[in-house]
């Protein structure tokens, strides 16, 4: 099973991740990003959107990091990290949105701008992530884990942008709970950073 990845992406990160922290084998087949590796063949045709992360299993073809933590979690994990009862799955699921919608367009977003030079607007990306950060630090004063009462995916695709939000000028002092709840995440058996990663 291979995995186009990019060493500096928190949505590849996601995914190695997971990977590491369920014992799943993955063939990581670096893409250099600067050259616009993604926008060519080979990326280019398992992926139309030109983006990373893809996984390719078999005859499996798969873009966007939180449908392939569903897919690795469901075929290699047992239901350890994606649970198969309809309102845990949705439990669950919450936060996948959570990763695609808030904290891609808050942290990862600040860190585009900052880290990479893209051309957004900084001051909505800080305001979206007060208000998400907020949230969560809510969440995690009565709950050790995101969902379920235990690590799941939705820790692998929320944590990793908030780790690397430093990157994005964002100061994490505030979030005691999320603080904590990150200690926890990297005392997991298995778990492995990124760089950025505070
Ligand atoms: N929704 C996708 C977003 C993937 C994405 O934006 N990946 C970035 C790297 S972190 C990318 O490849 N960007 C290429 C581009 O925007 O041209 C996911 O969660 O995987």
């Amino acid at each position: 099973m291979e995995l186009y990845d990019l060493e500096l992406s928190g949505n590849c990160y996601k995914v190695r991740l997971l990977a590491a922290l369920a014992g799943i084998d993955l063939t990581l087949k670096p893409v250099d990003f600067l050259a616009g590796d993604h926008k060519r063949s080979p990326v280019i045709d398992l992926n139309p959107w030109g983006e990373l992360p893809v996984l390719v299993d078999g005859g499996t073809v798969l873009r966007d990091s939180q449908a392939i933590l569903v897919y690795l979690a469901s075929a290699y994990a047992g239901h350890a990290w994606w649970p198969d009862a309809p309102a845990a799955q949705g439990d669950v699921m919450q936060w996948l949105s959570v990763a695609s919608n808030e904290i891609h367009y808050g942290p990862n977003s600040a860190r585009l701008v900052d880290k990479f030079g893209y051309d957004l607007d900084k001051a909505t990306t800080l305001q979206i992530s007060e208000r998400i950060l907020g949230l969560i630090d809510q969440h995690l004063q009565s709950n050790e884990w995101l969902a379920m009462g235990r690590p799941t995916i939705a820790e692998c695709a929320v944590y990793p942008y908030i780790a690397v939000a430093g990157e994005g000028g964002i100061d994490l002092t505030p979030y005691q709970n999320i603080n904590q709840w990150m200690a926890r995440i990297k005392a997991l058996p298995g778990y492995i950073s990124m760089p950025g990663v505070a």
